[in-house]
């Protein structure tokens, strides 16, 4: 989860799909959420990509059911983000996550786009 733009799905693609990362561009605001199937030393995991505009408050049954067994939740922000907006989305959905989730799954917050310079005056929008 986490702040439009932040860069979460394409750090998925290419991961998961073999995504060039400059094609990264190019994806568009991701509207629903997606799933991506991994293996590492025979455990299976499933990673979900959610979209930036995602009402926590209520969740259909099964992205609770998500929520309920997710074994971790990765926030990802970037330089860029507004950071008011994403302290604000990223505590709703701490508060539910801490009260649906019966693995007290560990909750992580990632900084992406570690690449940008912020004493560049175009790097803050
Ligand atoms: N500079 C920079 N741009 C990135 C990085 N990762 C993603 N982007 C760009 O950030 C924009 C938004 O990426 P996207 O994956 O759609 O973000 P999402 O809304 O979090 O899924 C795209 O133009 C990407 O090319 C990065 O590490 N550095
Ligand atoms: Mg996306």
């Amino acid at each position: 989860m986490g702040d439009s733009k932040a860069g979460r799905s394409s750090i998925a693609k290419v991961i998961f799909q073999k995504m060039v990362s400059k094609s990264t561009k190019l994806l568009g605001e991701t509207s629903k959420m997606e799933s991506y199937d991994f293996k590492i030393q025979k455990i299976e995991f499933k990673l979900y990509d959610f979209p930036a505009r995602y009402d926590i408050s209520d969740p259909p049954p099964n992205e609770q059911m998500i929520f309920k067994n997710a074994a971790a939740l990765i926030y990802v922000l970037s330089p860029q983000s507004d950071l008011i907006k994403a302290i604000d989305n990223f505590h709703s959905i701490y508060n539910y996550v801490k009260k649906k989730n019966t693995n007290s799954c560990p909750i992580f917050i990632f900084t992406n786009k570690a690449d940008i310079d912020l004493t560049q005056p175009d790097a803050r929008n």
